[in-house]
């Protein structure tokens, strides 16, 4: 049942830095004044022979440019970039996963396992649910709301997971398979999320990572099964626009934030990054804050100071991010996290950390990515216990209720590891 020994080793060819940020051939995204009416903008594309591929973007005046064959992103960027009634043009970027790194070592015993309240018989195996106070929280406060929907922009999710299925969302006006998008979002037969790879409406999950991912949020608590997540309710909506092998395009993230704002998620979860500056990206996340969405992102793998060298989207300026770095069971950095004085704000467990994997399996993963979800997580069950919370407030209140630990003093923004039971218990002084 425990699957740790099964084989995935295409995750350690991983890069754990890119230099040169690469990006896709014949395509850039282009973001036009709003002035710039849409004939006008049909004249500037069809001047360099470009087509729309793409615009269903939450971010106005902003289309994936299709280049005709031949022409490089380079001088499709020169020439835009250079045109009046164009913002900006940048390259449609790639991205990967931050995580999947298995345990250098087998799991040590949890140093002070809590007692299961709930009787999921490998909930010990997830100490980092209980070192950020959850059991506390849900005894005194709250195991959670269906109404809060967390989006999981990652590869996809095992929605059929024994441990997960009853904490899927599901997309209340859609009609399964009859071919109609009954609720006209611009997506046919969409009742799980979106899966923004292949274009279609089945985000099942074909890597590991973002049912791992899912099951820190949300696995389900008393049903006899696997483990339990830190908001043991909540809904998760599959946004995968990561591959098979863990690698996705700012097109396919800008889309997904897009999907999951329009559709009504709260929190989302990016246990992804790298690919360079990108406006394109950036403006997506600020959309998304105006919207009142926080967005918790993996401070990322390289063992590197943010500050000098930042990991985006982690390390971009936008009030609704919160960047995450990782601690392992005895609150330890972990020798492969980032940090970051000023652009890393708190860190939570992302070493070993014992998860849902698909096909009704379980294992253990390390990364910022893994930590990424305890705070995710977080929110969403702060959020079912004190809905009234602004984005803001709730934001406040997870980092000024940290444990402060040592291995994140003066390398981050808090100093501290997550506490999810403290916020709890200081909302009730302070809203
Ligand atoms: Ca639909
Ligand atoms: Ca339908
Ligand atoms: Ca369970």
């Amino acid at each position: 049942m425990i699957s740790s020994q099964n084989s995935f080793s295409q995750m350690e060819d991983f890069p754990s830095d890119i230099v040169d940020h690469p990006y896709k051939e014949g395509e850039i995204l282009v973001r036009y004044l709003s002035a710039t009416a849409p004939e006008e903008r049909d004249l500037i594309r069809s001047q360099m022979g470009g087509e729309i591929a793409d615009n269903h973007f939450i971010v106005p005046n902003l289309e994936l440019v299709k280049l005709p064959q031949g022409q490089s992103v380079e001088e499709a960027l020169a020439y835009y970039q250079n045109t009046p009634g164009v913002l900006y043009a940048v390259p449609n970027h790639l991205v990967y996963i931050n995580g999947g790194i298995f345990p250098p070592r087998p799991l040590p015993d949890n140093p002070d396992p809590t007692p299961n309240p709930f009787g999921d018989p490998f909930f010990d195996r997830s100490y980092g649910i209980s070192l950020i106070g959850s059991p506390k929280a849900w005894e005194q406060f709250t195991t959670g709301s269906r109404e809060i929907v967390v989006g999981v922009i990652d590869t996809g999710i095992d929605y059929t997971h024994e441990d997960l299925a009853a904490n899927i969302w599901k997309n209340p006006k859609e009609i399964e398979g009859n071919g109609i998008d009954d609720d006209n979002n611009g997506f046919v037969d969409d009742i799980y999320g979106w899966n923004f790879v292949g274009n279609n409406n089945n985000p099942f999950d074909d890597n590991r990572h973002g049912t791992h991912v899912s099951g820190t949020i949300g696995a389900l608590a008393g049903n006899g099964l696997g483990t339990i997540g830190v908001s043991p309710k909540v809904s998760l909506m599959a946004c995968k626009f990561l591959s098979k092998d863990g690698w996705g395009s700012i097109d396919a993230a800008i889309r997904s934030i897009s999907y999951a704002v329009m559709n009504g998620a709260k929190v989302l979860n990016n246990s992804w990054g790298g690919g360079g500056y990108s406006q394109a990206l950036l403006d997506a996340i600020k959309t998304a804050e105006r919207a009142g969405v926080l967005f918790v992102a993996a401070a990322g793998n390289s063992n590197a100071d943010n500050d000098k060298n930042p990991m985006y989207p982690a390390s971009y300026d936008a009030a609704n991010i919160v960047s995450v770095a990782a601690t392992d069971y005895l609150d330890q950095r972990a020798s492969f996290s980032s940090y970051g004085k000023t652009t890393v704000d708190l860190a939570a467990p992302g070493v070993a950390v014992f998860s849902t994997v698909p096909n009704n399996l379980y294992g253990n993963l390390s990364g910022t990515s893994m930590a990424t979800p305890h705070v995710a997580g977080a929110a969403a069950l702060i959020w079912a216990y004190k809905p009234a919370l602004s984005m803001y407030d709730l934001k406040d209140l997870i980092f000024k209720t940290v444990d402060p630990v040592d291995s994140m003093k003066d390398i981050t923004v808090t100093g501290g590891r997550l506490n999810v039971f403290n916020a709890m218990a200081f909302s009730l002084l302070q809203f």
